[in-house]
């Protein structure tokens, strides 16, 4: 299987001015597609040719050891990436489903406590470092994993998450990590968080 990189859900340039055109373009058509690519070169002359990029993920385990690096650093940084266009959206009109607000309130009291909670967790990261809102035992909390690590490799569904390595950010907030975090929440497309959620709670 050769994968292929998705063409972003909306134009570069449909987030300005919270997410800039050029720090999307770069992130998606250079950093993005270069994962892809190192990836599809392993595996041209692998043996997992055939695997899908899910099982590839999930059964690091059944590879030998010294492939690991090559499946965290792309197969899962293409996973990771992915997931995380699909949370933008330069529409404005996205709500959080009835269950999700629900779940939301039981687990941080309100949308501004799971704000401030997400905000204060992705603000402290240092490096090459991801945020995330899990699914945990039916309620929801934030997690935060380094590199390419995914919630998924500790069992937990994320349903939102964010990516502060520089290179998401650099160009237009420079050192203002902050500010490029309330720059994402203005752009987080709620109705496909709520969907994620519902998925993950099947
Ligand atoms: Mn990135």
């Amino acid at each position: 299987m050769t994968f292929t990189l998705a063409p972003l859900p909306y134009p570069y340039n449909a987030c300005e001015p919270f997410l800039d055109e050029q720090t999307m373009f770069i992130h998606h058509s250079k950093h993005h597609q270069a994962y892809v690519d190192k990836l599809n070169a392993w595996l041209a002359w692998s043996i997992y040719e055939s695997w899908t990029l899910d099982h590839l993920c999930r059964n690091v385990a059944n590879i030998p050891q010294p492939y690991h690096t090559v499946i965290k650093n792309h197969a899962w940084w293409h996973r990771n990436h992915t997931f995380f266009w699909d949370i933008l959206t330069p529409w404005w009109s996205t709500q959080p489903s009835w269950p999700l607000l629900s779940v939301i309130e039981q687990s941080f009291w309100s949308i501004w406590g799971c704000k401030d909670a997400f905000v204060a967790q992705a603000t402290t990261l240092f490096g090459s470092w991801w945020a995330w809102v899990i699914v945990d035992q039916g309620k929801l909390r934030i997690m935060t994993t380094p590199n390419q690590e995914n919630p998924l490799m500790s069992w937990y569904a994320a349903i939102l998450g964010i990516d502060v390595r520089e290179h998401a950010y650099y160009l237009k907030f420079q050192n203002r990590r902050s500010d490029y975090i309330q720059a994402f929440r203005s752009c987080i497309n709620r109705d496909h968080v709520s969907t994620a959620y519902e998925k993950a709670t099947q």
